[in-house]
């Protein structure tokens, strides 16, 4: 028996006696580096002020798990000696962290969960990552299991390696875990060494525009692209024993090995140094201030993630081409695995208002959808109390 939507074998401790812990577990922005983690490259996130919250508490069975979730008016609730994979694929989420906290040996007993979300799902601010994260976090002080939070953001991203099937790196659970107010994360995804840089963005905010379409490819697509790198990657090593990962590659290699790659593997690689690159320029130009010239950076990843890795869609596309004459806005790119979810854009504060009105009445003429905009600031990682 997996899971079951309804609540009557449920046992709870009386109200007054639990120890009630909360959590706070932020989604996640990237203002650069994307599909780089999987491939041992750079990336660019930060948590945001926009979270999924948790009380947990143990109950009086020995085994007997009760979660609700607000957000889908929904229950899972499954014993700890026998669950399997759910067809509701939020629930694949909290038992496949369950599973990977079991495999490794942790010791837990009956919990009851309730979980408030403000997060919009799909919408590539990673909700799922918010959803793992904030459960690890919560069990780990709830049963005293001694995880550090890097280990956490390892767990969960076995757990949707494992459990959920999504072949993720590592970005999405260490931003929503290791995140610092106000700072941005340049984080090597091979060595997990971070550097938190100061997010200052002068008079520029970022806003996110949800195109509000998840087209249906996204998963399978994605694990693609991580099976056509990896693919391309042994032909290189295969040739250049030296290369450890892509990033050891650089375009010099890459010409030369051309010819013993397809055409997409090539295109895919290519992106793969190019966006490397742009994330330590980035890095350099947030540093100093040159919040124009890392714009510039932000659209070369949007044509480079649309020309070589194929991961755009025509609504994002509208999007960023809608912000390309507007003075005011300085970079914008598609977000996250692609396929749909937001835009993420860094823009002249003044000008938010103006802009919201302009995109929205533009985007509802041309797809008769009433796109949502959100402005996130950078933020902590997930807090427990
Ligand atoms: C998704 C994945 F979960 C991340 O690991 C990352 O690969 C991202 O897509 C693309 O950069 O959010």
């Amino acid at each position: 028996m997996s899971t079951s939507k309804s609540n009557t074998n449920k046992e709870t401790t009386p109200e007054k006696q639990k120890h009630i812990i909360k959590v706070a577990s932020p989604g996640r922005i990237n203002l650069i580096g994307e599909h780089t983690d999987y491939n041992n490259g750079f990336v660019m996130p930060t948590a945001i002020d926009k979270k999924i919250y948790f009380e947990l508490s143990k109950n009086s069975c020995v085994s007997q798990c009760n979660i609700f979730s607000e957000t889908y008016n929904s229950w899972v609730q499954f014993d700890l000696n026998d669950f399997s994979k759910s067809n509701e694929s939020w629930e694949n989420y909290i038992l496949g962290v369950v599973n990977e906290l079991l495999k490794s040996g942790k010791e837990l007993d009956g919990f009851d969960c309730k979980i408030r979300s403000e997060l919009p799902i799909g919408a590539g601010i990673s909700s799922s990552a918010a959803l793992e994260c904030g459960l690890a976090a919560g069990l780990n002080e709830l049963f005293n299991l001694d995880l550090s939070k890097q280990e956490i953001a390892e767990l969960c991203q076995a757990a949707e390696n494992n459990f959920v099937g999504s072949q993720c790196g590592i970005m999405d659970q260490y931003a929503s875990v290791m995140s610092k107010k106000d700072h941005l994360i340049l984080l090597d995804c091979l060595s997990l060494d971070a550097e938190f840089i100061p997010a200052d963005f002068k008079t520029c905010k970022i806003l996110l525009v949800n195109t509000k379409v998840s087209h249906n490819l996204a998963e399978g697509e994605y694990n693609n692209r991580r099976k056509e790198c990896e693919h391309a990657l042994s032909i290189i090593q295969s040739r250049y024993t030296e290369v450890k990962t892509l990033r050891d590659v650089t375009i010099d290699l890459l010409q030369d090995c051309k010819s013993a790659l397809t055409k997409t593997e090539y295109n895919r690689v290519r992106y793969v140094l190019e966006e490397n690159n742009r994330v330590l320029n980035a890095s350099q130009l947030i540093k100093s201030g040159e919040l124009q010239n890392f714009g510039a950076l932000m659209y070369q990843s949007h044509y480079g993630l649309k020309d070589l890795y194929e991961v755009s869609c025509n609504e994002l596309d509208f999007l960023v081409k809608f912000t390309e004459e507007k003075d005011y806005i300085y970079g914008s790119r598609m977000m996250g695995g692609g396929f749909g979810g937001c835009t993420i854009n860094l823009i002249e504060e003044a000008a938010i208002e103006g802009f919201i009105e302009e995109v929205t009445n533009a985007y509802e003429k041309e797809y008769n959808i009433t796109p949502e905009t959100i402005t996130v600031v950078p933020s902590e990682g997930t807090v427990v109390s």
